[in-house]
């Protein structure tokens, strides 16, 4: 394949979910303006009651940015990031937050181990540095961050810093490969969970992160969001690793049998008689519910390799798409 490895701008579009962002949306379009001259520049806003919406359409007209404002009513970063890789045709996809939070300064480290067909998915790792550690005044979002990382870190034996940055560049390949099921803010998590499971490349780079400035308040609400997260992860298993998650659940029950067992096996190997009639019931019930649960566990995870098997050949026979880019 022939790989153009210096960066033409124009076919990078740079897209930034904005909900009520006044205060730093303008600031933002203009940053990544500077790094980027030639690039489209999509502003997803959903429902802002503020300002955002007018400001964004006269910030990109002003500086004749293409692009634009693109509207969308469901609400949630996931929606509107669905609209956004529905909407945009582009070679390269730059994510960021439209609250001034991630260095625009940094985009070309970002694009370039896309541009040099290195990654598929590159993504602004907050925490190599220390940054997010000293800049992030929330606790919460600190275990939550690292209980996320481990798993996922250990289901998919990666070795990932950062999985829910917003800052994050792609290729058209995984964009369009990308089907976006989550809604709100689980979506950094899903990304990084669909781009492992489907083996795309993710590279990770440290990058600079503050805090947001005065004035400006973030849309994450730390428990709602949090249990999300959590939330999203025990459905990640259920789809993804359906082995683990159902022969977890297999093994508790095949233990509860066990447990239940034991009085019975007793009576029999004392006396050749059963007294805990029922618990020897109990005990049979846990055990087939057990042998079911590891039963549709098998059958789930064939049915997750045979997807696998078809989205492999998707991304083969992908050939249009593949001509029409050229990264
Ligand atoms: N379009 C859209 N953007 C959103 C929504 N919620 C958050 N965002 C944007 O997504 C980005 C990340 O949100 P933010 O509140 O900064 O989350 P945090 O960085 O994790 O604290 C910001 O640019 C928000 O404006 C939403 O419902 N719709
Ligand atoms: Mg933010």
């Amino acid at each position: 394949m022939s790989k153009n490895q210096s960066l033409d701008d124009s076919q990078v579009a740079v897209i930034l979910p904005a909900y009520n962002e006044e205060v730093t949306i303008a600031e933002t379009i203009e940053e990544f303006h500077r790094e980027l001259p030639n690039a489209a520049i999509y502003v997803i806003d959903n429902n802002s009651k503020d300002r955002t919406q007018a400001i964004a359409d006269s910030t990109l007209r002003t500086l004749g940015i293409e692009g634009g404002v693109i509207f969308e009513g469901r609400q949630g970063k996931g929606n509107a990031l669905r609209r956004a890789f529905l909407e945009v045709d582009a070679d390269i996809y730059v994510l960021a937050d439209a609250d001034l939070t991630y260095p625009a300064s940094r985009v070309h480290d970002l694009i370039d181990p896309i541009v040099r067909n290195r990654a598929d998915m590159v993504v602004g790792d907050r925490h190599s540095g220390g940054h997010y550690a000293q800049e992030n005044d929330r606790p919460l979002h600190g275990f939550g961050n690292a209980l996320v990382q481990h798993m996922v870190n250990r289901f998919f034996r990666a070795k990932l810093v950062d999985i829910m940055s917003g800052y994050r560049v792609f290729n058209r390949r995984f964009v369009k490969s990308y089907p976006i099921m989550v809604e709100g803010f689980q979506i950094e998590t899903d990304m990084t969970l669909h781009a492992l499971h489907q083996r795309f490349r993710i590279v990770e780079i440290p990058v600079e992160y503050k805090d947001r400035p005065q004035g400006s308040v973030s849309k994450l609400q730390t428990l709602p969001d949090g249990a999300r997260v959590v939330f999203t992860i025990a459905q990640i298993l259920r789809y993804y690793r359906p082995l683990i998650f159902f022969g977890t659940l297999g093994v508790l029950f095949g233990l509860a049998s066990l447990l239940c067992a034991l009085p019975v096996f007793d009576d029999w190997a004392r006396e050749r008689y059963i007294h805990h009639v029922p618990l020897a019931i109990l005990a049979s019930a846990l055990g087939i519910v057990a042998i079911m649960t590891l039963g549709v566990g098998l059958i789930l995870d064939t049915v997750v390799h045979m997807e696998r098997m078809a989205s492999e050949l998707h991304l083969l026979n992908d050939g249009e798409e593949r001509r029409a880019s050229r990264y």
